[in-house]
């Protein structure tokens, strides 16, 4: 089976694939002509006189003229081509800077650098200026991300739907070690990207009542009678592909007040509960909410969902397809993916959409809507899975609330046919849970309403059908499916790293960007010293120049010719920061106390990335505690500076294409069983990291492509864990019985790292040592082991470096770009559309 054509849309006239066909190809002069008429007509200033941020503007302006003829011709080529595409419904994109993948994409990125010089700007200063629109919390935004660049790398037709965030995900502070999170403006100086169409509003209603009536033709039929109503207003972003001509669209939706509905209370006079009912309208775009994987059931939250939803339905519906469309064809054209839960309330609406609305009856209806549907899971904790009140989405989408009852009747009388009498089956498989209030169970929804279910690892996937959904997966077992996730080589190899890039295309050619499979070939440089010697000379390049942004950025510095390990991440519990912070401690703990001499120790710097949720207060602790430890060690004369902590605030994509190029040692530690599958992970290996990982999530399979020899792997497995959890788990027996383990605890909970507060930390020392949900003492002693070997690896520079370039070689796997084809052949179907 040939699968999706993948390549080229037109013929690249001339070098600069994403530029207009027929004009010339672009040169400095005319590119600096460019810039210099933006920067004047746009910016209303003068070379002289402006500011970075005018600079910036003016750059972005043109280069965003060479995407957006593209954009249009795209546009143009699917209106009479008419092809089956994917509209991808994700709550979050987490997109990282766009003007350097913009560049690249269009192949602009020397002429513009050289255009840059001519004017005497750096354009390193103006890259620097942009502020990225961090529209996500973590793993499942950037997911979303990497993959609307992969698709419209391999000219799948694809449509994004987003919500715009006035606020994106929070700035993270320290004060006194503790965060404080401040609100992310990324609009304040102006978004050079996006292209607002107030014209192309689309009216969403809320609230009131659903009655009954007898048509036309004297059927009775319901109608949502509602009571609110706000507006969306498209904002589209261009999403160009690498240097193939197609330009896909990403359409974010920003809430404002409706005309009649502020004009009929201006018109009564209240003029203050006019603006008033503006600002509500507007709260639904206004910030994102910043809870990865413990979502809080609030009503905004639901308002964000359906809106979001609502207008991405009748947008495609109405304005892609258009009135003429016959809607029981709609699986020829689209297909719904579900990003996680969080859309799944377009399942509802597209039903009322067919019944109410376009006169389907409702088997009609379910048999479209079955089709049109794909839910992807992304997590594995009982907390993260959404469940809504049944009063909450009664208030809000009444009718809504009717379709899934009547959803859930069928699909349980359809429980019913395959296991007569189980009774007890029938209440686990309720959409509708009973308690401990009436809930809908949105992952149940979109597994009913779906055409596939995936996971995002094969642990995940299998503990998916196993653990999570397993009564679904034996009544549907076709149903699941798994699709490894994976990352743009785009962003995190050829942009992120240029050196690396280069490097390795000087030996195999360039082909890699695009067939990331193709690094296989590197596999024999592994063997060649002259090779392993220019790959420890990008390393050690990007390790500066991460000490440069370090010490611009936060004014830290890292100890000189340290091996660099890295864990960047959300903070959860899960994820084991902790675990980490044990290594940490007990080495400095041997240390001071004369059991180890630093001089023979490994000199180390750990960095840290971390957001944690604002309401999680043992993650703040957490976070509190790096801090701590961090200030206190640099700071203890007795370490000689062979351990150096660092803990730059405000982990973002900008700073994460900053640290993993220069990472020697990737730390993916979380417990068996609770990452569903991690994405952090790929980027480190594709960047030359060794991993010090679990068997989780898709470590698992970053293991079996690179060899045990060329993985650190410590810790239980899942079913050992499972085991220990089924016997009872009790972390105190390994804090009694581990010197070293207990040494560590002990010099927490003694106050050592809070001036001599005991209290400080006592609830996460208490933690540990009685509940330790996610068993950081139970692997404890093997992560110590784990970390041994690598501190032995690590003195054979050679032996380190080939592991290395091994792991490189064989990370092509992780490409985003097979994880969309996986998407195509398992779920969305390859019909000669594509
Ligand atoms: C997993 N976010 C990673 C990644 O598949 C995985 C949840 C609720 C509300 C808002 N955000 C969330 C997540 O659940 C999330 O990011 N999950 C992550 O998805 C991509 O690699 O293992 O934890």
């Amino acid at each position: 089976h040939a699968g999706p054509h993948v390549g080229p849309m037109f013929p690249p006239t001339h070098p600069v694939a994403n530029a207009p066909v027929g004009t010339p190809p672009p040169t400095v002069d005319g590119f600096v002509r460019e810039f210099l008429h933006e920067l004047t007509s746009n910016q209303g200033v003068s070379l002289e006189r402006s500011t970075v941020n005018d600079q910036y503007l003016a750059l972005a302006q043109t280069v965003r003229n060479y995407l957006s003829a593209r954009w249009i011709e795209t546009q143009k080529k699917q209106r009479t081509t008419r092809p089956k595409g994917v509209a991808y419904l994700s709550a979050e994109y987490l997109l990282g800077r766009q003007l350097g993948n913009n560049l690249l994409a269009t192949g602009l990125i020397d002429i513009a650098e050289e255009a840059m010089k001519q004017c005497g700007l750096d354009i390193a200063v103006l890259r620097a200026q942009e502020v990225e629109p961090g529209l996500g919390n973590g793993g499942l935004g950037r997911l979303a991300a990497c993959f609307v660049d992969s698709l419209a790398t391999m000219n799948v037709p694809c449509i994004g739907y987003g919500l715009r965030y006035e606020y994106g995900i929070f700035r993270q502070t320290f004060v006194d070690g503790q965060q404080v999170e401040q609100p992310d403006t990324w609009l304040a100086l102006g978004c050079p990207w996006e292209f607002a169409h107030p014209e192309h509003a689309i009216q969403i209603d809320f609230g009131g009542t659903i009655e009954t009536y007898v048509d036309a033709d004297g059927v009775e039929r319901t109608r949502w009678v509602p009571e609110w109503n706000v507006l969306g207003i498209p904002y589209n972003y261009m999403v160009p592909g690498y240097l193939n001509g197609r330009v896909n669209t990403l359409r974010l939706w920003s809430a404002e007040a409706t005309k009649a509905f502020d004009l009929a209370i201006f018109n009564s006079g209240d003029y203050a509960q006019a603006v008033r009912a503006q600002t509500f309208a507007e709260n639904i775009t206004k910030v994102l909410y910043p809870e990865d994987s413990t979502p809080q059931g609030k009503e905004l939250r639901l308002q964000q969902q359906y809106f979001f939803v609502a207008c991405s339905l009748r947008d495609y519906i109405e304005r892609v397809l258009g009135p003429e469309f016959d809607l029981h064809e709609l699986d020829s054209r689209i297909i719904f993916q579900l990003n996680d839960t969080h859309p799944v309330i377009a399942v509802p609406e597209l039903m009322r959409i067919l019944v109410d609305l376009k006169g389907f009856d409702w088997d009609e209806a379910w048999a479209v809507t079955k089709k049109c549907f794909a839910y992807t899971c992304h997590t594995l904790l009982p907390e993260a899975l959404e469940v809504w009140p049944v009063d909450l989405l009664g208030r809000l989408l009444p009718r809504h609330l009717e379709i899934i009852y009547r959803i859930n009747e069928e699909f349980l009388d359809e429980v019913r046919e395959a296991f007569p009498g189980d009774e007890m089956r029938i209440r686990r498989m309720s959409i509708v849970a009973e308690h401990p209030a009436r809930a809908v169970r949105m992952a149940y929804l979109a597994t009913v309403a779906g055409c596939k279910v995936n996971g995002v690892a094969e642990l995940h996937s299998q503990l998916l059908r196993d653990k999570v959904l397993p009564d679904f997966s034996q009544l549907w077992p076709e149903k699941f499916t798994n699709v490894t996730n994976g990352v743009t080589p785009r962003r995190f190899l050829r942009l992120a790293n240029r050196g690396l890039s280069e490097l390795i295309s000087s030996a195999i050619g360039t082909g890699w960007v695009t067939d990331l499979e193709r690094l296989r070939e590197l596999e024999p440089y592994a063997e060649d010293a002259e090779f392993r010697s220019a790959f420890r000379d990008v390393k050690t390049r990007n390790k500066a120049k991460l000490n440069e942004v370090l010490i611009a950025r936060d004014g830290i510095e890292l100890g000189q010719d340290h091996m660099l390990d890295v864990m960047v991440k959300r903070l959860h519990e899960y994820k084991r920061q902790t675990l980490k912070l044990l290594h940490i401690v007990t080495l400095y703990n041997e240390i001071i106390s004369g059991r180890l001499d630093p001089k023979t120790v490994t000199p180390r710097n750990f960095v840290f990335g971390a957001k944690a949720a604002p309401g999680y207060l043992m993650a703040k602790q957490i976070i509190h505690l790096i801090n701590a430890v961090g200030s206190t060690v640099n700071a203890d004369e007795r370490v000689g500076g062979v351990l150096k902590i660092a803990f730059p605030p405000n982990y973002n994509v900008t700073l994460a294409e900053k640290l993993i190029p220069a990472a020697d040692l990737s730390e993916q530690i979380s417990l068996a069983g609770m990452e569903a599958s991690g994405t952090g992970n790929m980027k480190f290996q594709m960047n030359g990291a060794l991993t010090i990982g679990t068997d989780d999530g898709a470590n698992v399979e970053i293991r079996r492509l690179v060899g045990d020899e060329n993985f650190f792997l410590f810790g239980m497995s899942e079913p050992e864990v499972a085991e220990l959890q089924a016997k009872g788990y009790d972390p105190g027996t390994y804090y009694e019985s581990d010197r070293r383990l207990r040494g560590a605890i002990d010099l927490i909970g003694s106050g050592h790292f809070s001036g001599g507060d005991r209290g400080t930390f006592g609830s996460i020392v208490t933690n540990l040592v009685t509940v330790d949900r996610f068993m950081a003492l139970a692997d404890y002693a093997s992560y110590m082991d784990a970390q041994e070997r690598v501190e032995k690896a690590y003195a054979d520079t050679e032996e380190w470096t080939r592991s290395a370039v091994l792991n490189v070689a064989r990370s092509g796997y992780f490409s985003s770009d097979r994880s969309m084809r996986d998407y195509i052949q398992r779920i969305w179907g390859t019909p000669p559309a594509f």
